[in-house]
């Protein structure tokens, strides 16, 4: 009651105004370590000290998040529910004080306790909550609502271990658990009055006077704690909030008299199997329990914020012909697509919704995003499976495939093969819950993440749903924060960005970084872009910062192909060594990534590049010019390092496998040029900078296609090409040591990712890229014009387009401080 109306401030009672000097900012730094972390400046502890700088920080974010909400009460406006599995959010605290414009206080202010500002932001652990792009995704498109003043919030799970750490041992990938938040988050509210209850397995029973409705009588109960993290917009006064929720076992769980009787284990076993449930992202899921356990987390996210959600939409609502009105929430890939079946059970069964009303309404709320076309990172699950954990879903989505084969049935009369085809229950050897099938089916809109990836997911993998509903399929290409991706993480160029275009409006109107052009002919401009690459190549430090620095940074798949990067680098060792003479442009090669601890495939190439790196570092002949680095452990923090250092950028996935990219993006944006292939994202990109300013090679999509149906066969292109035989049986031989073998065999026996295919085109690109370095204007001109033309690929960009096409939410304005 109370707390409603401070919100709306109607009491009168005003928040004292925090300072705008640098005395105040050190008073507030002062009380924060005095009353929050109960120290004193004499004995405070580095940690203490980043720690009550944090506070200090957040509680000028705080005081905005006040207005954000009460302006939001008060308007009941359309809101974004964002369903991730994962968010990368990056490191908070330079984040925070450029967002909250405290930067330069906060310098001063630290200085006062001895310490600087670079100390304190290196304490700063980036919350691990994700694996790659999508989750990076997340997070910039978060940045972004906020920017655009789009009421949002992104509903995550609290890992308590993110993506683990990477390092090497003699070169090959060791994994070492993730325990970020292990000395507390400063960045974190808990919020534990918000706490929901979390049903699993038990079975379902009747309900007198109801065919449809059930009740689902559950065999274990956990509970959803959440805490949430400040989302600031940049330039603006809106906060928007990401809530985590962490699983813990309910009061009920801890066994007393176990725990007298001396079985201490025994006394938490429940607590501890309540939470396990958010201990780590994705679990290993080679094993049984380990799918159960994924599904688990599913489920649980997905229930908590379903709950959340409806809590807060009955705040300032009644009727249930509303809840679609009030509410999007956005699916980030399939794994919260369990959301569909859990809004139905709780409208259906809780509310006594009547089924078709609570369908409609479910099928109006929900959107999908699909961030793959690779047909096994499509989830499905064993039905056996969903049996156990979530009965009463599995009815549900039983009712919901039957109502749906009778439209199909409908339109498509007699056409058993498509029914087959289109279920949403997957009939094998094993019966199997599509969940992409069921995300199509239940929400509104379905999305792509590039124009390609659209194209093919309405041509192929989803062509049955395109042709039976053909105005829910839309493409909203990725974008990046250019907050975190430039300014942040490129303050040199971004100062020259603003110097030339003459104010820093670029920096939430992306698209003016066009006024660059204009300076690509300028000849002191480009000399000073020239210097900041070189600036940021040694405070990189991976090699000579007068050398091509060629950076490949993502995720270790085969279907990226850092192979194809592999074998180039084994190529450029056997030509110098042929030929120490010749007039070799000194490169740096830089790979950055991890592969899924299970992936024996993209582990065997890290290890193996690590051997030609240590053969090309002891050989003197070839050294001088080529030097392959790899450095551990690819976070956001890591990219927000390489990415301004890079001059070349690596995007030479197979066409057709990766959906979009978004490194291509930053690295774009910050003057990096692209070879590239004809996939995702980068067809864009080159659109906009331009081919005179893109390195393409490879075969096109579609193209790749046609040469797997015709049988593709290695051994053809490695016994027609010298270069390509010597590099794959230097492999093979061992000459790098014992994995190359196993790597080598893989591409001469079926290399799935046409790796040999595209080998020559892929070498004819790099001397082009040769050509283009030895002319140090033309490559610097390139450079320009490859980051004046990137404007499109700003996530704010992104976001329009989600809030336009498939959104329809409406901004709104939190007012400045009175
Ligand atoms: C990634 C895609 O592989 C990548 O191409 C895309 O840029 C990113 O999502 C953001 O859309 N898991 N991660 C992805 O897809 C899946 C599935």
């Amino acid at each position: 009651m109370g707390r409603m109306d401070l919100r709306q401030g109607s009491h009168g009672i005003g928040l004292r105004r925090l300072g705008t000097t640098a005395e105040e900012f050190q008073q507030d730094l002062l009380s924060s370590l005095y009353y929050r972390r109960g120290t004193t400046v004499e004995s405070a502890s580095p940690r203490d000290a980043y720690e009550a700088l944090s506070l200090s920080v957040r509680d000028r974010l705080a005081d905005r998040r006040a207005r954000t909400a009460a302006a939001h009460y008060a308007s009941n406006p359309r809101w974004v529910y964002y369903l991730s599995a994962e968010y990368l959010l990056g490191a908070q605290l330079e984040q925070n004080l450029l967002y909250s414009g405290t930067g330069e206080l906060a310098a001063q202010a630290v200085k006062a306790l001895g310490r600087s500002l670079e100390e304190l932001e290196d304490l700063d652990i980036e919350p691990g909550l994700g694996n790659g792009g999508l989750g990076r995704l997340a997070a910039c498109l978060v940045d972004s609502m906020a920017t655009r003043d789009i009421p949002a919030v992104g509903y995550g799970i609290r890992y308590d271990f993110g993506i683990f750490r990477q390092s090497l041992e003699n070169g090959a990938q060791a994994e070492r658990p993730d325990d970020w938040a292990f000395q507390g988050n400063p960045w974190e509210f808990p919020a534990p009055d918000d706490r929901q209850t979390v049903h699993f397995y038990g079975h379902t029973e009747p309900v007198a006077g109801s065919e449809i409705r059930k009740r689902w009588v559950p065999g274990e109960i956990v509970l959803g704690e959440p805490s949430h993290m400040l989302v600031p917009g940049f330039g603006t006064e809106t906060v928007n909030i990401v809530r985590l929720w962490r699983a813990r076992g309910s009061e009920a769980s801890f066994d007393l008299s176990r725990f007298s009787a001396g079985q201490y284990a025994e006394a938490v076993q429940e607590a501890v199997r309540a939470e396990n449930i958010s201990k780590v992202l994705y679990p290993d899921d080679s094993t049984e329990l380990g799918r159960e356990l994924r599904l688990k987390q599913q489920y649980f996210l997905c229930s908590c914020s379903l709950r959340d959600i409806i809590r807060r939409f009955r705040l300032r609502n009644e009727n249930w012909d509303d809840f679609a009105e009030k509410t999007v929430i956005q699916l980030n890939d399939t794994h919260p697509t369990i959301a569909i079946p859990e809004l139905m059970r709780l409208l259906v069964d809780e509310y006594e919704v009547e089924w078709d009303r609570a369908w409609a309404i479910t099928r109006k709320t929900f959107a999908y995003t699909c961030h793959t076309l690779l047909p096994e990172a499509l989830e499905t699950w064993p039905v056996h499976l969903f049996e156990r954990l979530l009965p009463r879903h599995l009815e549900i989505i039983y009712l919901i495939n039957m109502l749906f084969l009778r439209e199909v049935e409908q339109q498509f009369p007699g056409d058993t093969d498509r029914l087959r085809r289109m279920s949403i229950i997957g009939e094998g050897d094993e019966r199997r819950v599509r969940m992409a099938h069921l995300a199509v089916v239940g929400t509104e809109a379905v999305n792509g993440v590039a124009e390609l990836h659209s194209k093919l997911l309405r041509e192929t993998v989803l062509q049955d749903f395109a042709a039976l509903w053909p105005a829910k399929f839309q493409n909203v290409t990725n974008g990046v924060s250019p907050r975190r991706f430039i300014k942040l993480a490129n303050p040199r160029l971004s100062d020259l960005i603003t110097e030339g275009l003459g104010d820093d409006g670029w920096l939430n109107d992306l698209e003016r970084l066009a006024g660059l052009e204009e300076l690509a002919g300028d000849a002191s401009f480009a000399e000073r872009w020239r210097a900041v690459k070189r600036a940021n190549k040694v405070d990189l430090g991976a090699g000579d910062p007068d050398s091509l620095t060629d950076v490949m940074i993502k995720r270790f798949h085969e279907y990226k192909r850092q192979q194809l990067k592999l074998l180039h680098v084994v190529t450029m060792y056997h030509r110098i060594r042929a030929n120490p003479g010749g007039d070799w442009i000194p490169r740096t090669v830089l790979f950055a990534g991890k592969a899924a601890p299970a992936y024996h495939a993209a582990k065997n190439i890290i290890q193996l590049i690590n051997a030609v790196g240590a053969t090309i570092a002891a050989d003197p002949v070839v050294a001088p010019y080529l030097k392959v680095v790899f450095a551990e452990n690819y976070n956001v923090t890591l990219a927000e390092q390489i990415v301004p250092a890079a001059d070349l950028s690596e995007q030479i996935s197979l066409a057709g496998k990766e959906a979009s990219g978004t490194g291509n993006m930053k690295l774009a944006l910050n003057g990096a040029i692209t070879v590239g292939t004809l996939d995702g994202a980068n067809i864009e990109i080159r659109a906009r900078v331009g081919e005179e300013n893109f390195f393409l090679f490879g075969l096109d999509a579609f193209q790749a296609a046609e040469v797997q149906i015709a049988g593709y066969r290695p051994r053809e292109h490695y016994d027609r090409d010298a270069e390509l035989k010597a590099a794959v049986d230097a492999i093979a031989a061992g000459t790098f040591g014992g994995v190359g073998r196993e790597v080598a065999d893989s591409l001469l026996g079926w290399d799935e990712y046409l790796t040999l295919a595209d080998f020559r085109s892929y070498l004819d690109a790099q001397e082009e890229v040769e050509r283009a370095w030895r002319d140090p204007e033309r490559w610097t001109r390139m450079s320009i014009l490859n980051a004046a033309h990137s404007g499109f690929f700003s996530s704010d960009r992104t976001v329009a387009d989600y809030a336009a096409r498939i959104w329809r939410v409406a901004p709104v304005t939190v007012p400045r401080e009175p």
